[in-house]
């Protein structure tokens, strides 16, 4: 058995990286172990069963899915799994992500996904959300996760607008 990785990171293609990464870096911040990988549930269908499978061996305690278009990755992540499954529309070259949040979104009722926001938002929000759902039980991420919010407002309390020219 590898490495215990608390959360799986799956996107259809590499090409999804790019607004993917932001859901790895706040993993990273608040220091929680997660894997990346580039699965799809069209192309690569039985690689990522098993990579489910094995993420859930080794400890995974929820999924970030992305994919773009006919976004029925994260769909497919939670029809395999009872752990929660994290949706992230990916912005698509001509519908420009609205595409793939209706794909994700509407889930038959019974396994959801919850969805959210399209691109680098998204991701990041949804790695926020495991990061939240860990602080239930973990005191140490609650107050990272405060601490967090605090500085977030406290930027916006002190930014200050521009002067007019
Ligand atoms: C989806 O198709 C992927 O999630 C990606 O957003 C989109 C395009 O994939 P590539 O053609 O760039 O591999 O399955």
């Amino acid at each position: 058995m590898s490495e215990k990785k608390l959360v799986g990171i799956v996107m259809g293609s590499t090409s999804d990286w790019e607004v993917m990464k932001e859901a790895a870096q706040v993993c990273k911040d608040f220091g929680v172990s997660y894997e990346a990988r580039a699965l799809s549930a069209h192309r690569t269908p039985v690689e990522l069963e098993e990579w489910i499978e094995q993420m859930q061996e080794n400890g995974c305690q929820a999924f970030i899915a992305g994919a773009g278009g006919a976004a029925h990755l994260a769909g497919v992540v939670a029809a395999q799994t009872i752990l929660p499954t994290f949706g992230v529309p990916i912005p698509s070259k001509y519908m420009k992500g609205l595409d793939s949040l209706l794909a994700m979104v509407q889930m038959p009722k019974g396994i959801p996904v919850p969805t959210l926001a399209i691109g680098e938002a998204g991701a990041a929000n949804a790695a926020l959300s495991v990061v939240a759902m860990l602080a239930l039980h973990d005191p140490e991420m609650k107050e990272k996760l405060q601490s967090f919010r605090d500085k977030q407002s406290e930027k916006v309390r002190t930014a200050t607008l521009p002067e007019l020219g």
